[in-house]
């Protein structure tokens, strides 16, 4: 298995239940290296080109609203086998599908407010790294 990056974001619901601190743990307890972090508002334009992908779907307007309401807090993460594991470890998309333990099941509220964000690929996890990121400021 190859060490690989993937991007972390706790969403504002995660925020606003003060969840950063036990998301966080999770992950160093996982086994993740934090390369890089930051606290910020996700604005309009940054939103809809991270999510430009699902920019035809229903849900599109709501995604935009409910991830530019207030701070997020965006982790670079490095780990074996990044992608796979994170996936794993924060669950299904829809915290009322994903397993007993999961992030997602323990701290999201529906399929809308999820508490995080995952890469659902190496080379999308380059790519969203790079979103929020420049090169210098990973690890
Ligand atoms: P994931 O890769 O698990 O984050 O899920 P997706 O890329 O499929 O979806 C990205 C985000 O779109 C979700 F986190 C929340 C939002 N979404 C909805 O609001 N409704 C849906 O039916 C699917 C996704």
């Amino acid at each position: 298995m190859a060490i690989q990056r993937t991007l972390c974001i706790i969403k504002p619901d995660g925020v606003e239940k003060r969840k950063q601190g036990a998301i966080l743990q999770r992950l160093l307890d996982e086994g993740f290296r934090v390369l890089a972090m930051r606290q910020l508002t996700i604005g309009r334009k940054q939103a809809e080109g991270f999510y430009a992908v699902h920019r035809e779907r229903g849900f599109f307007g709501e995604l935009i609203e409910f991830m530019t309401r207030g701070p997020s807090v965006v982790v670079a993460l490095e780990r074996e086998n990044a992608v796979a594991h994170y996936r794993e470890v924060i669950g299904a998309t829809d915290p009322a599908k994903a397993a007993e333990g999961t992030i997602r099941k323990l701290y999201g509220a529906n399929v809308g407010e999820n508490a995080v964000h995952g890469s659902d690929s190496e080379e999308n996890g380059r790519i969203e790294i790079a979103y929020f990121f420049a090169g210098h400021e990973l690890l």
